[in-house]
Formats: structure tokens, sequence, C-alpha cells
């Protein structure tokens, strides 16, 4: 279902989907063409979470990502230029190019860290929680992070005291089952995680929880709406997982685009290769988006294609000033970083 939203809110919701994923499948594109190096993940597949729970925040919350942080910087109204260019290490990224993918974090957004180490910002989220609480600001934070982050150590005790202190923090765990955390054994049972459903966890250190289907734009508006409400007003903690299909293309390593994403595609699927067809039909949540939106009246064909294009002509000149961005100058190799060697 789409959320209860005004049609200029769910156009922006589906522009901001649109601009995640054909980012995204630029960026896959770029690889292969060799026209940059170094590794990167992709949140395809996993919009509708982002964009629908981030919509819902204050501009002055804080927010923590993982490394499949480009949809959450995107959807927190990020410039697909300065990703890229993060991305590439130029001088015009979120970070100066000292980043990268996994590492962009922008400030000026929000975001206090984004990191590759799996589960490392759950305490750190705690810890920016805590901070709010004791100045009263009545910010919250949010962290987003996979379903592999519950098997790190630091994680239990990031709940722990969240619980015990009450702080304002959402945990919001993106379970996008098979091949992320080793080999998930079924939808919800990961082959390296005993606990099982994933909640238990968070339930044993009296955090209130709640499952969603990530892929349904309305039930994750309306599970965040909630609990967000809860948390502003002192009632502490909260853990959201969205359930996610995995998208095929990321089967491997290194992400392969499949079938790229049209409007068309949204009505029809017989030209995409037979098997993977199945997940642009059932789980690919910008298709869904853009199949409710036409079906409940709210927009038409048309229009999301003229959407549609404005996103292609973004990315187009994102990719161009990012290219033209230069890298940083040698001398700058030892500013903004951990350790300045002295
Ligand atoms: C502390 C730590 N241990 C191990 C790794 C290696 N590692 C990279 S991604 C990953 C799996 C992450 O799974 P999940 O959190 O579900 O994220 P997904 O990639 O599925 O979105 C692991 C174990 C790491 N980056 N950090
Ligand atoms: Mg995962």
């Amino acid at each position: 279902m789409l959320p209860a939203l005004p049609k200029t809110q769910l156009l922006a919701q589906c522009r901001k989907m649109l601009l995640i994923r054909h980012f995204e499948e630029r960026l896959i594109g770029l690889h292969w063409e060799g026209r940059f190096r170094g590794h990167y993940h992709v949140y395809i597949g996993q919009e509708a979470t982002g964009v629908p729970a981030i919509s819902l925040l204050q501009p002055d919350d804080l927010l923590f990502s993982t490394h499949r942080n480009h949809g959450h910087i995107l959807a927190r109204g990020g410039d697909p230029g300065r990703l890229l260019a993060e991305i590439l290490g130029r001088r015009d990224g979120y970070n100066g190019g000292k980043g990268g993918s996994f590492h962009t974090s922008p400030r000026e957004l929000g975001f206090l860290q984004c990191s590759g180490v799996v589960g490392g910002i759950l305490p750190l989220g705690a810890g920016a929680a805590y901070a709010a609480k004791s100045r009263g600001t009545g910010q919250i934070a949010v962290c987003l992070f996979g379903d592999g982050a519950l098997e790190e150590g630091a994680v239990p005790e990031a709940f722990n005291l969240a619980s015990l202190w009450k702080l304002p923090v959402l945990f919001l765990c993106e379970n996008n089952g098979k091949y992320g955390a080793g080999n998930a054994v079924g939808a919800a049972q990961s082959a390296t995680m005993a606990a099982y459903p994933l909640t238990d966890l968070p339930a044993a250190y009296k955090i209130p929880v709640q499952q969603v289907d990530g892929i349904d734009a309305g039930a994750v508006h309306d599970a965040l709406s909630e609990s967000i409400v809860a948390i502003r007003a002192g009632g502490g903690p909260r853990f959201i997982e969205t359930r996610t299909v995995r998208w095929p293309g990321s089967a491997t390593n290194w992400p392969v685009v499949k079938a790229p994403t049209t409007v068309e595609l949204a009505r029809d699927v017989s030209q995409v290769p037979e098997d993977v067809r199945g997940w642009y039909r059932d789980s690919d949540p910008v298709l869904r988006f853009m199949r409710e939106l036409v079906e409940s009246g709210q927009a038409g064909t048309g229009e999301l294609r003229v959407l549609n294009q404005s996103v292609v002509e973004q990315i187009a000149a994102a990719v161009d000033f990012a290219f033209d961005s230069p890298y940083p100058e040698l001398a700058e190799a030892e500013t903004d970083v951990f350790a300045e060697n002295r």
C-alpha cells in the first residue's frame, strides 16, 4: 500500500526512490566501463524502507548508516553529484574524497557516521541519543543497519544501555535475507546468527520491536510514524526489522544490472531475463510503488515518465560534475583523517 500522504508527497517519495535506483544503476555501469576502481555496495531493493523512514525525520535528527549508505544519503536529500564525487575520491565529495563509498558521512545532512564496520554504528547511535537526551535537544538518533549487525558483540551492549537509560534512538534493521550476514537459511533466519527471529534480541532487553514488509512503503511509513512519536515522547528506544528480498543483481561481489529500471517495467516485466523476472514482478519496491501510484489513480504513466526522465537527466549531470571534480592535492593527504602525522 502507499503511505497515506497527499499526492505531492507521494510523488516526491517516488522521485527519491527513482533517484536512488538510477544513481546506483549508473554507478554499476561506471564500474563495468572501468571508470573507477574500488568496492561499493548498492541499496537496490531496499528503497521503500529508506525513503519513507527518512522522510519522517526532523532536519536536526542524527543518522548513522553502513556500507549500504547511498540510498540513505539520497533519501535524506543528498546531492548525487557530491555523493558520486566522494565515491570516486574527488575533492567535491561530501568528505573531500577521503571517505569513499562505505564511509561517506555528510555532516550537513545529520549523518554522524556511515561505516563499513558491521554493527559499529549502534553504540555510536546510543551515544548520540544519550547526548541529545542530556542536552534536552529533542533530537532522536536513527541507526540504519543490516541483519548481520546483530551478530556483533557491541550491539547488545547498545541495546542494554539504550533501554536502561530510555535513550531516544531508533534501531532500524534492514533484513535483506539471502547473502547478507552469511547466507540466510530462510527468509528470516541467518546461518550465522542463533537468535531467531532477530527481534528476539532487542526484545530481551525490553525494547519494543516490530517486523514490517520492507517493500511496502505504506507499512514502513506507518510503523516508523508510530515509533518516532513514541521515541520523541520519551518512551525510549524502538527496534524495527524491515524484511526485503535480496536483489538478484547483487548475488556476486560485483553487482550487475539485470534489467534497467523504467516506468514500463512497472507494468510489464516480460522482457526481464526469466531467471530473475520473479524479483522484478514481486519484490522490487520501486516498481511496486509506481504500480500502486497508477492503480490508485494518484499518477498517470505519462506523469511518471516525465518524473523518471528528470531523474535520468539529474544523474547524467551528477556524473559530469563528479568526474570534473579534481582529486585532492597530495599535500592534503594527511588532513581530515583520523590520525595526522605530526
Ligand atoms: C566488524 C565487521 N566484521 C565483519 C565484516 C565483513 N562484512 C562485510 S559485509 C558483512 C555482512 C553484512 O551483512 P548485513 O549487516 O546484513 O548487511 P548487508 O550487506 O546484507 O546489507 C560482513 C560480515 C565487517 N565489515 N565488519
Ligand atoms: Mg543483510
